[in-house]
């Protein structure tokens, strides 16, 4: 793939199973000014998703390489949740042993009217609360119901624990999309280097 990746943390992940056939290269970038520049490309099938992805990568600042052929002649859910299943994989392989980072993160971001709450734990162990509020059964071909259950399955892939809130907002594609927002700018912080080589634990280990 794409010989612009650093190989510090990147990794590189293959899922298929008879519902979904995924490819993910990802690199774990930071806000140093050294950094190479972001290259982003998603495509799962489903355009919000996409969108979404290409946020979260954006705002994280990763590097971002993912598509899947999922069967999306059924619906959404099986291309949605193992898309995130696949990232959350990809995110813990490319971080690999959690020392020298800050470890919390948390942001808000706003979309115009839209604002959401995102607070990141890179714990080891995957949980995530997550309260959008959405209204409306679809945005695109994406299915409302799907969007905290993609979040959901990021977190547990990747052995990390968010709450992800929206505060407020009346526009369920703002709503959403801040919430990915707030995601991204609190993991970019979670994992941003402390300049030490510490396992940020009091149990010695993540
Ligand atoms: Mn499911």
């Amino acid at each position: 793939m794409a010989a612009s990746f650093p190989d510090f943390r990147t990794a590189e992940v293959k899922r298929k199973t008879n519902e979904t056939n995924i490819t993910i290269r990802l690199h774990v970038g930071s806000l140093r000014a050294t950094e190479t520049p972001q290259e982003i490309d998603v495509a799962t099938g489903i355009g919000f998703l996409d969108h979404m992805y290409h946020a979260l990568a954006k705002h994280a600042r990763w590097s971002l390489v993912l598509t899947c052929q999922g069967d999306l002649h059924i619906d959404d859910h099986h291309t949605a949740e193992d898309t995130a299943i696949a990232l959350g994989m990809a995110f813990k392989q490319a971080l690999g042993e959690v020392r020298g980072i800050r470890r919390f993160g948390s942001a808000y971001a706003p979309l115009d009217e839209a604002l959401s709450r995102a607070v990141v734990d890179i714990s080891g162990r995957g949980y995530a609360t997550v309260d959008l509020g959405l209204k409306r059964e679809m945005i695109g071909q994406l299915s409302c119901e799907m969007i905290p259950h993609v979040l959901e399955s990021f977190a547990t892939a990747a052995g990390i624990t968010i709450h992800v809130d929206c505060l407020k907002g009346s526009n369920d594609h703002h709503r959403a999309e801040s919430a990915f927002k707030a995601l991204a700018v609190a993991i970019r912080d979670a994992v941003e280097s402390t300049g030490s080589d510490d396992v940020p634990s009091t149990k010695g280990v993540l």
